[in-house]
């Protein structure tokens, strides 16, 4: 593969509805998109940092700076064969994951073309549809909250994510498993709670959770060990996991029982499918997260969720539940049943809307 050059571009997205997490609520997403060009080809990554550093460290602007300083320089003009040699390449540069999966993710998207291969097939995918799930912020009261739940559902979603922080919990879990007994529902805490908090999250396992994702620390893998030895509801770890040996070590010490992948966390597809073989050894579940992304990164995560390890719905779902317009041709839509339909054309399988995405640029960067 020769690199022939790489641009940066910062979009502005509004979301159609306000986002909020125990760590705060987002309302437009900055996003950083990294363009490739080699030969005739064009290859494109996302950027899934949040716009703060609080769902982990990393922002755009880190990302940026990582990209046109280090990750840039160190692809442009080198050999490439395949996109896990620019993994390994990149290894040395500590963290800034989301600024590596960008890039990597991107090179997936060519080496994908160049093939002639759908990227499900290149990255080993097996489904040719994927299960979906939805992520539901916290709102501004439950009664919002039951009528998202009630639209998703009448929609088909598989299952029902909501959102939980402390004085959003239990009573709210409660108001949802009332009007809504039997919908496959899990919580997600992002964070919010700690050890000294074990009584209370006991309480969510009379809801008969699927799970309880990232109750304790970001970085945390031994406090999850000593919480999930007390609850019976299994805990999915999201922030805590960057890595094939993140994941490892916490299936050793019974840190949790699921784990969420997410590109960005863990550094893009090579690291992605090396978390995905630790859990399908073990037999442990996982399935794809999201960042509220934008259609590329979006098509990103349904081309992984094709790996056979993925059995469980994820957070990826249908543009229009983020996006007024998105910027790739066709959106992504669900079907009545709660699926995605993984494209199979070569790549990407969605074309980037180049009109769009320059009416959305807030400054872009080239590198030759
Ligand atoms: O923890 O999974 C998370 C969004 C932003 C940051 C963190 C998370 C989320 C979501 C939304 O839950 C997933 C999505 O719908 O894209
Ligand atoms: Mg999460």
């Amino acid at each position: 593969m020769n690199i022939d050059h790489i641009e940066l571009r910062e979009i502005q997205m509004p979301l159609v509805h306000f986002f909020e997490t125990s760590f705060g609520r987002t309302t437009t997403r900055r996003i950083v998109l990294v363009r490739v060009d080699a030969g005739d080809l064009t290859g494109w990554g996302e950027v899934t940092a949040g716009e703060a550093p609080f769902y982990s460290y990393e922002t755009p602007e880190t990302a940026w700076h990582i990209l046109r300083d280090f990750l840039i320089p160190w692809t442009l003009g080198k050999s490439c064969s395949a996109p896990g040699d620019v993994a390994a390449r990149f290894r040395p540069i500590r963290g800034h994951n989301m600024a590596k999966a960008a890039l990597e993710n991107a090179l997936w998207d060519i080496a994908a073309q160049q093939q002639n291969l759908p990227l499900t097939k290149l990255l080993g995918g097996t489904l040719a549809e994927i299960p979906c799930g939805v992520s539901i912020g916290i709102q501004n009261s439950v009664e919002e909250l039951l009528e998202k739940i009630e639209r998703e559902v009448a929609a088909g979603y598989q299952r029902i994510k909501v959102k939980v922080k402390p004085g959003w919990d239990v009573e709210v879990l409660e108001a949802v498993r009332a009007r809504f007994p039997r919908v496959p529902l899990m919580a997600d805490a992002n964070s919010a709670y700690s050890l000294a908090d074990t009584a209370h999250l006991k309480e969510f396992d009379r809801f008969f959770l699927m799970m309880i994702e990232q109750p304790l620390g970001w970085d945390d893998l031994l406090d999850h060990a000593k919480l999930q030895r007390e609850i019976s509801t299994p805990i999915c770890l999201d922030e805590s996991i960057h890595s094939a040996d993140h994941a490892r070590q916490a299936l050793q010490i019974g840190a949790g029982k699921i784990i969420n992948i997410k590109l960005g966390r863990v550094g893009g597809f090579t690291a992605a499918r090396e978390v995905h073989e630790v859990c399908r050894a073990r037999h442990v579940p996982v399935w794809c997260g999201g960042m509220l992304e934008s259609g590329i990164g979006r098509a990103h995560n349904v081309a992984m969720s094709t790996l056979p390890g993925f059995t469980l719905p994820g957070d990826v779902s249908a543009s229009r539940r983020y996006w007024a317009e998105d910027i790739i041709e066709p959106e992504v839509t669900v079907s009545a049943q709660g699926t995605i339909h993984v494209p199979q054309t070569a790549g990407l399988g969605y074309t980037p809307d180049l009109e769009r995405i320059e009416k959305l640029t807030v400054r872009k960067e080239r590198f030759d």
